[in-house]
């Protein structure tokens, strides 16, 4: 029995709330960082940070036009990420996600298991979209 091509699906890879914030806007690094917990979608080789936590799965999966607009959205086609080094913040498990049109933004979250989990399926995400 063969699988469907999964590539060809939208599927939801993971959602969740994550502290993050935008350091570098299009090559122009941002003089404050501006932490926030946000409700976080990575679905469809996109990464989308809405502006607050409070859009919880339930409330969007039931009125998906509660969805508050998103703050940020990141292509993951042509980004990169890795743990940011120390000097870029003062938090543990500190991701840095680089888009491709030169923007950085920080992603955060105490639990290292949990940080480790997004790592995973953002570096899936990014190497899926290069792979064709
Ligand atoms: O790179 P910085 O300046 O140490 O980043 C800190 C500031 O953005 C700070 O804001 P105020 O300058 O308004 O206090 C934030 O509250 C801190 O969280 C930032 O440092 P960390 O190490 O948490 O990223």
């Amino acid at each position: 029995q063969t699988s469907p091509p999964e590539e060809k699906i939208k599927t939801l890879d993971k959602a969740g709330v994550l502290h993050r914030t935008k350091t570098v806007d299009k090559g122009k690094r941002l003089r404050k960082k501006h932490w926030s917990a946000s409700w976080t979608v990575l679905e469809g080789g996109v990464l989308t940070f809405f502006k607050d936590s409070k859009t919880s799965a339930t409330s969007g999966l039931k009125q998906p036009s509660k969805l508050s607009t998103p703050e940020y959205t990141v292509e993951l086609r042509g980004a990169s990420l890795a743990l940011a080094p120390k000097d870029k913040s003062s938090r543990k498990n500190v991701l840095e996600l680089r888009s491709r049109d030169g923007s950085e933004y920080l992603i955060q979250h105490d639990s290292e298991a949990i940080i480790s989990t997004w790592h995973q399926a953002i570096a899936q995400g990014i190497q899926e979209l290069s792979a064709d």
